[in-house]
């Protein structure tokens, strides 16, 4: 079972999946906003396994689909996160992928979903992103990769050769929850329609409040035994608080609606890995988005509200 106590930590700097370059820089910044002193302060024991590398692999012969912009590219970055992201759920700790784009959660998923099924676990996937990210290479209206991830997670054809040799792990579309969706394309919301997939758009958050709504989704989770993967896309935050992502949506999540899905995650203990992409440096302003990110990857990981350090309790800030 997964020790809540130990984290890993694994970068996957790749970029291809966007039509804006720089999120490669990502995990260095989640890194140079503190991740691993974070962590550590909430007692946690935190080992990184640096960034991974896609030198050795063989190369692939599948079919190149169209409308998969640098599908070679992502291919590789896939085809080597999969199995660390197994290897990294089986040894107990909880992995928390730094990207990157979106791109990188078809690994990092399919790793851990395997893992699970051979436990004879369920996975669930709670899906925190102002984008549904439910494309196929047949509904794509930009052909980028990180609009397609939840759909291949969830076993949508298109891009059916992109693993290789490595296994299919997919989880049925009952087992995902789109959260904080406010921008779907066309296309791609008819397929989220026609698989049924349960939504919290930001309307149904700014009706019904994260509480309710969230607790929807853990009670989902725990009638089943299952375990949760939370994939976080930062572009779910508003821009006012995160500005440094590459498609920014008007009418995002605010600082405390963000915080409060941690919170409520941390008290169910279901979470069993995290992705944590999207995030872009080079749009950022002064590291204010990475700052927001480990912050609320802190609440996650058990920081409470009234322990937290703020100017008005702290003598003397570090960095
Ligand atoms: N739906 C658009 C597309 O497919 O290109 C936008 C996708 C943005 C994906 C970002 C990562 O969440
Ligand atoms: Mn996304
Ligand atoms: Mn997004
Ligand atoms: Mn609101």
């Amino acid at each position: 079972m997964t020790d809540r106590r130990k984290v890993a930590l694994l970068g996957i700097p790749i970029d291809m999946g966007a039509s804006q370059r720089g999120t490669l820089m990502g995990p260095a910044a989640l890194r140079t906003a503190g991740i691993t002193p974070v962590l550590e302060s909430l007692s946690i024991d935190v080992l990184d396994h640096g960034d991974i590398s896609i030198a050795r692999l063989a190369p692939a012969t599948d079919a190149i689909p169209a409308k998969a912009n640098n599908y070679r590219d992502i291919q590789n970055w896939i085809r080597a996160l999969s199995p660390r992201a197994y290897d990294l759920a089986k040894s107990g700790a909880i992995p928390i992928f730094l990207g990157g784009d979106h791109s990188l959660s078809m690994g990092s998923i399919n790793g851990v979903a395997r893992y699970w099924h051979e436990q004879g676990r369920e996975l669930f996937v709670l899906w925190l992103d102002a984008h549904a990210d439910y494309n196929t290479p047949l509904t794509t209206m930009t052909a980028n990769m990180h609009g397609m991830s939840a759909a291949f997670v969830c076993g949508e054809p298109g891009l059916d050769g992109l693993l290789g040799d490595e296994p299919r792990a997919s989880i049925p579309p009952a087992h995902l929850d789109l959260f904080g969706i406010h921008s779907i394309d066309p296309l791609e919301k008819k397929l989220v329609q026609d698989r049924r997939i349960a939504i919290a758009d930001m309307r149904a958050i700014d009706e019904f409040g994260v509480a309710v709504l969230i607790h929807r989704v853990i009670e989902r989770v725990r009638a089943r035994n299952g375990v949760l993967h939370l994939s976080f896309d930062l572009d779910v935050l508003d821009p006012g608080i995160a500005p440094g992502v590459g498609t920014t949506v008007p009418g995002g999540a605010t600082y405390r609606e963000a915080h409060l899905v941690m919170e409520l995650l941390y008290d169910s203990g279901l979470v069993g890995s995290v992705d944590i992409v999207e995030l872009n440096p080079f749009l950022d302003e002064r590291g204010r988005t990475a700052r927001v990110a480990v912050e609320l990857i802190a609440s996650l990981f058990g920081q409470q509200i009234t322990d937290r350090p703020t100017p008005s309790n702290t003598l003397e800030r570090g960095g």
